[in-house]
């Protein structure tokens, strides 16, 4: 049976969903979601997410949400020998791993999320204007947290180790919208930042999700 993935292409959590299963070749059908007229907030999806938020996950009888556990699911599922973004062959590498996709979670995200939300969401989804105190104070929050990215990437050539991870990946999104904005320079003013994010966009199970992430692009 096919995996069904309720969201939209051009979201960052469903992209991170989209991201993995192209890492591992997985078949797929999107099924979208129409957050313009509030679909995401009816029983049918709220069955699915009880939070009203995209994506979800659909696999037989599982039903799965929040893009970091589905992301999780899909790794594990879909791990080989020549894919295993998880790295659970090697308790200490799984363990890295896992530290790494809570500090994205836990630091970067936080820092990143309202960047975004002010520079794209807020011009593009509700015709406003950025809330530029938001968008100083969560740049320099974000600047700390890209400090420390680059000082762990002068030890090794990706956050979790000299392997890519599932804890690169869930990055990919939200970097991929923020070079669209001034505050790519927080990327591109650190040489092994930069380095490290030209490296893991530059995978072909990004590429093509890049292709969807249009937020914020002039038809
Ligand atoms: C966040 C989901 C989320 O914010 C996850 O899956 O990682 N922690 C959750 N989804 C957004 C779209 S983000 O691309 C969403 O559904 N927004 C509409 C809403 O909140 O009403």
């Amino acid at each position: 049976m096919t995996i069904k993935l309720y969201g939209i292409a051009m979201s960052t959590c469903t992209a991170k969903v989209i991201s993995c299963l192209h890492e591992h070749g997985a078949e797929f059908e999107l099924v979208p979601v129409n957050l313009q007229t509030g679909e995401h907030k009816q029983p049918a999806f709220l069955a699915k997410n009880p939070f009203g938020q995209i994506p979800a996950l659909e696999d037989g009888d599982l039903t799965l949400f929040e893009s970091r556990a589905i992301s999780t699911y899909v790794a594990e599922k879909f791990k080989g020998s020549s894919c295993d973004l998880l790295r659970s062959q090697n308790p200490k590498e799984a363990a890295l791993v896992k530290t790494w996709m809570e500090v994205e979670s836990q630091q970067f995200s936080p820092a990143v999320g309202p960047i975004f939300y002010q520079s794209i969401i807020v011009p593009v989804m509700y015709g406003g204007s950025p809330n530029q105190t938001i968008i100083d104070e969560s740049s320099a929050k974000l600047g700390k947290v890209l400090d420390v990215y680059e000082k762990r990437l002068s030890s090794s050539k990706y956050l979790a180790g000299d392997f890519y991870s599932l804890a690169d990946l869930h990055h990919l999104s939200y970097i991929y919208y923020l070079m669209k904005t001034p505050y790519g320079k927080l990327i591109n003013e650190r040489p092994r930042v930069k380095a490290w994010w030209e490296d893991i966009s530059s995978r072909p199970a990004f590429k093509k999700v890049a292709a969807g992430l249009t937020l914020g692009d002039k038809n």
